[in-house]
């Protein structure tokens, strides 16, 4: 069974709770149910991480290395500051999908230019909480994911 790692950065705890115009109405909790009902369906084995610490999700990423084969992220705020995320994400051998629930492309120049696109095998954006299942589905579909 192939076996991903879901993570989210910082603030993603906060999701349906504050800026509902922006980020929509759906909790990270309803989003990890989704992501579970979806694997199951795949035939996916999924863990499941929110941290607010750059550290933290170095250390997961780095983990995946043996406990996953497949990588899903949301980086949140992370995206475009963190060298150490993408440097942790090139030393995974999988894809790695990246993940935003909001078009990035369509906000201000601050969360424009994600810094972990260039390490990610495919990029996710705009799709609400339906992106984290269309990562889910590609990586099912995809020969190494
Ligand atoms: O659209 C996404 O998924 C983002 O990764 C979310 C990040 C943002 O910095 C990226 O540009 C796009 C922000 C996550 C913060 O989430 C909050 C949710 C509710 C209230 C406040 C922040």
């Amino acid at each position: 069974m192939k076996r991903v790692m879901i993570l989210n950065g910082p603030n993603l705890n906060l999701l349906g709770v504050r800026e509902p115009h922006i980020y929509g109405k759906t909790t990270l909790e309803e989003i990890r149910q989704n992501c579970e009902r979806e694997a199951g369906k795949l035939g996916l084995a999924i863990s499941f991480h929110q941290s607010n610490h750059e550290g933290e999700l170095v250390d997961l990423i780095q983990s995946a290395r043996q406990d996953a084969d497949s990588i899903v992220i949301n980086p949140a705020g992370y995206s475009f500051t963190s060298i150490a995320m993408v440097d942790a994400i090139k030393a995974f051998e999988g894809p790695v999908i990246e993940v935003h629930i909001s078009n990035i492309h369509a906000r201000d120049e601050l969360h424009r230019h994600s810094k972990i696109s260039h390490a990610a095998t495919g990029v996710i954006c705009g799709l609400g909480p339906y992106g984290y299942i269309a990562a889910l589905s590609t990586l099912a579909q995809m020969k190494k994911g």
